[in-house]
C-alpha cells in the first residue's frame, strides 16, 4: 500500500478519550516538560498529511517514489532470510559488518584511517545521528551556529539540548542579479565570524544543502574550517546528499581538511545514499573522543537500529567499494538519472513562468513564486506567504511542494517567504503529472 493511501486511511478523527480529559482535570501540575515547548510544529508532519488528504501529486517530502537498486533490495531479502541472528539485537553502536564496511569505504574518501568500532556510530537515520550529536555535545546555554537555510530539525534539536541557535544566512550574491544557481548563494565569512562568542560550541553546515542544493566549494569550507580551528569549535557536517552533485560539481568533506577530523562530526544516511528512506539507517563518523559521548546518548535512548537493514546497507557499501568510480556505481548512476530529472523540472517551471534556482546538488529545486500573483487572501492569515501558497496549491491544484521559509529561523523567515521547494527524486510519470497541472494552470491564468 502506498504512503498516500496509508495516510488517508489513518486520517480517522478519534474522539478525545474521556479518561484523558478527566486526567488533565485532576493533574494539578503541568504535564509536559519545558523542552517540548515551541517545537511541536513540524513541516513534514503537516504537509505529508495535507498531500495525502488531497491525493496530490507529491513533489513535497524528499523520498524517491521508485525502488532502491536491485543489489540492496536483494541484500535486504537475503538478510531477512539469513537465520535467527538477523532478527535479533546486534552490536549497539553498529552492526559489525556495517561499521567495517563504512570504515573501509570512508577511509578512502576522508583520507584518514577510520576505526570501525571507535569512530562510527550507526543510528536510526541521519535524524538520530544529529539528535545524538546535539544531546551529547551541547550544554545549557551553549551557542550553536546554524547556516540558513537549514534542514528544519537542527533548530528544535539544539533547543531541546538546552542550547541557543544562532543563525547566519546564505544570501544571494547580488540582490539585483537574477539568482539562477545555488552557487549564487554565499556565506559571508565576516558575518559568520561576527556571530562567534566564547559560548559558541559548534557550527552546523549542510552540503549539498537542503533545500537550496548549494555544494560548498573547498575554499568556502576552508574558511569555515579556519574559524573552527581558531576558536576551538566543533563542526557538525550534514552530508546526506554527498553523492548527488551535478555538472562536475565536487562534494568535499570538511572532515578531510587539515585539522578538521578531530572536530568534525560527519552525518550520513543510507536512506538518501541507496534511495531507501524507509530503512532509517544513518551514521555519524568522527574521532573516538567525540563518538564515545554520542554512544552514551544512543545506548540510553535507541540502543540500536534494525539488524537486517544494517546488514543490507553493509552489502551495498561493499559492492560500491568494488565498483567505485566506474559507471556501474550507483553513486554515479543515481546522480546521472537525477541530472535528467533536475533539467526536466527546471524547464517545466520556467515554461510556466516560475524562476527556479538550479541546484548544484541534492534532489530539491527552489523556485521564486513572487511573480505569480495568486490571490491568497482567503488562506490562514497567521501563515507566511509561502505556507499559504503551498496549501493553496495542494488544495486547489492537487500539487504538493514545501514552503521554503520552514528552513529559516523565525527572525529571517519573512525575508525568504517568496520561495517554494520541489522534490525531483520522482518517477518521470510523477514529474509529468506535475507538469500537466502547472501547464493547465498557466493556460487558465
Ligand atoms: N539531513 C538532511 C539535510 C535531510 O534532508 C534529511 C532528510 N530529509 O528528508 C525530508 C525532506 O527534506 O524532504 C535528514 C538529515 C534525515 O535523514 P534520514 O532520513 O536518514 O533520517
Amino acid at each position: 500500500m502506498g504512503i498516500t493511501r496509508t495516510l488517508v486511511l489513518l486520517r480517522v478523527v478519534r474522539p478525545r478519550s474521556p479518561n484523558i480529559t478527566a486526567f488533565n482535570k485532576i493533574m494539578s501540575r503541568q504535564i509536559h516538560a519545558r523542552r517540548v515547548e515551541g517545537v511541536s510544529k513540524n513541516v513534514w508532519v503537516e504537509f505529508t498529511q495535507l498531500a495525502a488528504d488531497y491525493k496530490a501529486v507529491n513533489l513535497g517530502q524528499g523520498f524517491p517514489d521508485f525502488s532502491p537498486p536491485k543489489f540492496v533490495q536483494e541484500a535486504f531479502c537475503t538478510a531477512v532470510m539469513g537465520g535467527p541472528q538477523m532478527h535479533q539485537y546486534t552490536r549497539a553502536f553498529g552492526h559489525p559488518h556495517l561499521v567495517k564496511s563504512l570504515a573501509t569505504f570512508f577511509t578512502r574518501i576522508v583520507g584518514h584511517e577510520i576505526h570501525p568500532l571507535e569512530d562510527i556510530l550507526v543510528t536510526v537515520g541521519a535524524y538520530q545521528a544529529l539528535f545524538c550529536a546535539f544531546q551529547a555535545l551541547v550544554d545549557d546555554g551553549d551557542e550553536v551556529i546554524i547556516v540558513e537555510p537549514f534542514f528544519d530539525c537542527y533548530q528544535p534539536m539544539v533547543l531541546m539540548a538546552g542550547g541557543k541557535p544562532v543563525y547566519v544566512p546564505l544570501r544571494p550574491r547580488s540582490e539585483d542579479k537574477m539568482v539562477l544557481s545555488s552557487a549564487d548563494w554565499v556565506l559571508s565569512i565576516e558575518e559568520l565570524s561576527s556571530k562567534i562568542t566564547p559560548r559558541t560550541k559548534a557550527i552546523v553546515i549542510n552540503s549539498p544543502n537542503n533545500p537550496l542544493g548549494k555544494v560548498y566549494k573547498r575554499e568556502e569550507l576552508q574558511e569555515i574550517a579556519d574559524l573552527c580551528i581558531k576558536h576551538d569549535i566543533l563542526c557538525i557536517s550534514d552530508e546526506v546528499y554527498e553523492w548527488l552533485t551535478y555538472d562536475d560539481t565536487k562534494h568535499v568533506k570538511i572532515a578531510s581538511l587539515p585539522g578538521m577530523w578531530e572536530r568534525t562530526i560527519t552525518v550520513g544516511s543510507a536512506g538518501k545514499t541507496f534511495s531507501a528512506t524507509g530503512w532509517k539507517v544513518g551514521w555519524a563518523i568522527s574521532s573516538d573522543h567525540i563518538i564515545k559521548h554520542m554512544k552514551t546518548v544512543h545506548q540510553n535512548s535507541i540502543y540500536h537500529c534494525a539488524t537486517a537493514a544494517q546488514e543490507a546497507v553493509a552489502c551495498g557499501f561493499d559492492r560500491e567499494y568494488e565498483v567505485f568510480g566506474t559507471p556501474e556505481s550507483y553513486f554515479q548512476q543515481l546522480p546521472a538519472m537525477l541530472h535528467h530529472k533536475r533539467n526536466k523540472l527546471a524547464s517545466c517551471l520556467e515554461s510556466v513562468g516560475l524562476k527556479p534556482i538550479m541546484p548544484e546538488g541534492g534532489y530539491f529545486m527552489v523556485a521564486d513564486i513572487s511573480t505569480l500573483g495568486v490571490d491568497l487572501k482567503d488562506q490562514d492569515s497567521k501563515d507566511e506567504n509561502d505556507f499559504k501558497f503551498v496549501k493553496w496549491l495542494i488544495r486547489e491544484k492537487g500539487l504538493a511542494t514545501i514552503p521554503v521559509s520552514a528552513f529559516f529561523s523565525p527572525e529571517h523567515r519573512k525575508d525568504f517567504n517568496k520561495y517554494i521547494r520541489f522534490c525531483f527524486v520522482k518517477e518521470d510519470s510523477t514529474l509529468d503529472a506535475a507538469e500537466e497541472i502547472l501547464r493547465k494552470w498557466s493556460a487558465t491564468e
